[in-house]
Formats: structure tokens, C-alpha cells, sequence
């Protein structure tokens, strides 16, 4: 046992003793992995706290196989809220620290690679509505990332996670020549490559506050600033979370619509979530089946030229529209 241990080490392990829970032993160990100094003379502890904290990822696994009813349940995240955001990016860029921010989830924060060994989602509330955020281990590992790009594959949207304390520019360049690699790209696809997935994304360049932060923040903005929206941001310090939230919602591709009944209020608690461009008609369909057939007119308070105005079924809506429907 390593002489110049601090008290927090022998708080955390009492509390990692008392675990009873694999994923409680998880979380202590975790917190007790961080209290651990850095150097030479706790290299045999450390190693030692990893390889439990391994076996207990695997402990963990095979309950979450047992109970959830097989492999695929467990990589598989159902879709919920208004859409789903993959994160991905290299190890320790702050996945799993932006999904702890915004959202309730707990994943693992830890400054050593992969500690993110199972999807972890996450709701994040956005005014009236909750976008998914998907936790998921580093990219470009063998052992993961064949259900990890197969999420990414059916996500709506991808969220890019950039470390500002490495090259920034490289990363991006890595990422997204592993995405290509499994043919997914931010753009449109180019000739011959009508078979490509593509995916929005946003770039969050992360640990902004540490030195050297700025210029390698500029470099990835003229390289890549052109093709997708990049967020500067700080977990640690907590800046820059609302930018990124404001950027998420716009990721997500949807608007919100109230509906009202002729005559009454609208119903301003539960919105119609529906993708961008979606038209009166489109809406009308989700309120109810019969304006299918049945729908008379509409009129709409936000997008129109003035509040009420009756509009065409073709109308396009705009976030936030109020719409009146009539049979
Ligand atoms: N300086 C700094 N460190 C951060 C920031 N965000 C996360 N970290 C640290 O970076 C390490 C990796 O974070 P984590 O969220 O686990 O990264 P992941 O591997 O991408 O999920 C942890 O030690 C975090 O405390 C930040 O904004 N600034
Ligand atoms: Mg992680």
C-alpha cells in the first residue's frame, strides 16, 4: 500500500467496502479510482483498482444480459422524445461529461480511456420537450465498435465530441474518415456513393478551459466550420451548456406545434413534435385521423402574416405555431 495516500482514498474505499450493488461497487470504485494520485509509487494500485473495476464491468454485463433478455436488447436504445443524438469522439474528450450535464443519466467519468463499456441514454429536457442523448464509448475500438456504429446508424443526428488540449483538427479529420469507413457522412453524398448514410451533426469542442484551447478551437472552426455547427465549450467550468442545447434542439430537426380547438384555448403543455418543413396537413394527421378526410380549414397564429389567418393545408410551420383545426 502506497505511504502518501490522501483521506479522501480511505473515505472513498470505505464507502467502496460497504457497496453492496455491482453497479453501487461500480460507481465507488470509480470514485475511488479518482482519488488516487498520479505517480510512480500507486502505478501497482491503480493497475490494480482498473482490473476490478474490468471485472466488475463484466459482472455487470451478464446481469444486464440476463435480465434485459439477450445481447441485443442491450445495445439496442429504443428512440424516445423528440429525437435521438448519438455522441461519439475519442476517449476522454467528454462524452460521457456532456451527457452528465444535460441530462439525468450518470455514465462513467473517468480520466482513463474506455470506461464507457455499455450505451448509457440520457433525456435532455429542451423547453417543452426532451431530446435523447446516447452516451457511447470512444471511437475506432475493435471490440466496440460494431454495435457502436450500428447505434450511430440509426440515431436522427450525431453529436462530435472534440478535446481542445489535443489536436483538434486531426481528431475531427479521424473521426470522420471512420465514419466514411462505415459510410456515414455529414454531407451530401458525393457521385457514385448514393449508398452513404447521412447523418447531421454538431461539433462540441470541449475543455475550453485549458490553455491552448483557443488556437486549436480556430484551427477546427476554419477546417470544419464550414460543414457543421461547433459549440466551444467547458464541462468543468460550465460554460457554454446552453449554446450547446440550443445547438442540440436545432440538431434534433423538429418543431413544435400546439394544437387548439375552434373557439378555445390552446393546449400549450403538450406540443406535436414534427420534423422540420412539416406542413398544416401533416400536423392535422397527427391530432386526429379523421381531418385526413375531414379537415375544413386551418388557421394558424406564429408563422402566418397575421394571428388567425386561415391558411392552405400545404402551409409550412414554423416552431412554436399555434393551429386551429376545423372539420
Ligand atoms: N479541463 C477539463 N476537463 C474535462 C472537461 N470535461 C471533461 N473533462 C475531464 O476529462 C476526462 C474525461 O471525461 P469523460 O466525460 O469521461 O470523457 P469520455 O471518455 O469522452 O466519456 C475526465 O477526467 C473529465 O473530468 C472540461 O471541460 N475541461
Ligand atoms: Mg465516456
Amino acid at each position: 500500500m502506497p505511504a502518501n495516500l490522501p483521506p479522501d482514498y480511505f473515505e472513498a474505499e470505505r464507502r467502496y467496502k460497504q457497496a453492496s450493488t455491482v453497479a453501487e461497487k461500480i460507481a465507488a470504485l470509480e470514485d475511488l479510482m479518482a482519488t488516487v494520485p498520479k505517480h510512480k509509487g500507486t502505478d501497482h494500485l491503480r493497475a490494480d483498482l482498473r482490473r476490478r473495476l474490468s471485472q466488475l464491468n463484466k459482472e455487470a454485463l451478464e446481469q444486464r444480459k440476463k435480465k434485459g433478455g439477450g445481447r441485443d436488447s442491450l445495445y439496442n436504445i429504443p428512440r424516445e422524445g423528440a429525437a435521438q443524438i448519438a455522441l461519439t469522439g475519442f476517449a476522454n474528450s467528454g462524452k460521457s461529461s456532456i451527457v452528465a450535464n444535460l441530462t439525468k443519466a450518470t455514465p462513467v467519468i473517468a480520466d482513463y480511456p474506455l470506461s464507457t463499456v455499455l450505451p448509457c441514454p440520457g433525456m435532455m429536457p429542451y423547453e417543452d420537450i426532451q431530446i435523447q442523448l446516447v452516451d457511447l464509448p470512444a471511437i475506432a475500438n475493435e471490440t466496440t465498435d460494431g454495435w457502436v456504429s450500428g447505434i450511430m446508424r440509426v440515431a436522427d443526428a450525431l453529436l462530435i465530441v472534440i478535446d481542445l488540449t489535443e489536436d483538434a483538427d486531426i481528431q475531427m479529420e479521424l473521426i470522420l474518415d471512420q465514419l466514411g469507413k462505415w459510410n456515414i457522412r455529414l454531407e451530401r453524398p458525393r457521385e457514385g456513393e448514393y449508398r452513404a448514410l447521412v447523418k447531421r451533426a454538431v461539433v462540441a469542442a470541449n475543455k475550453k478551459d485549458q490553455p491552448g484551447a483557443v488556437e486549436n478551437l480556430e484551427r477546427l472552426e476554419a477546417a470544419y466550420g464550414g460543414r457543421c455547427p461547433v459549440v466551444a465549450l467547458s464541462c468543468r467550468k460550465k460554460d457554454g451548456l446552453e449554446d450547446l442545447k440550443q445547438e442540440l434542439f436545432k440538431l434534433a430537426g423538429v418543431i413544435r406545434v400546439y394544437s387548439k380547438p375552434p373557439g378555445k384555448d390552446p393546449d400549450l403543455s403538450r406540443p406535436y413534435t414534427v420534423p422540420v418543413g412539416s406542413t398544416v396537413m401533416d400536423v392535422a394527421e397527427k391530432v386526429h385521423k379523421d381531418f385526413v378526410t375531414k379537415l375544413k380549414y386551418a388557421r394558424i397564429w406564429g408563422s402566418a402574416r397575421f394571428d388567425g389567418m386561415r391558411v392552405e393545408r400545404t402551409h409550412v410551420l414554423k416552431d412554436r405555431d399555434i393551429i386551429e383545426l376545423s372539420m
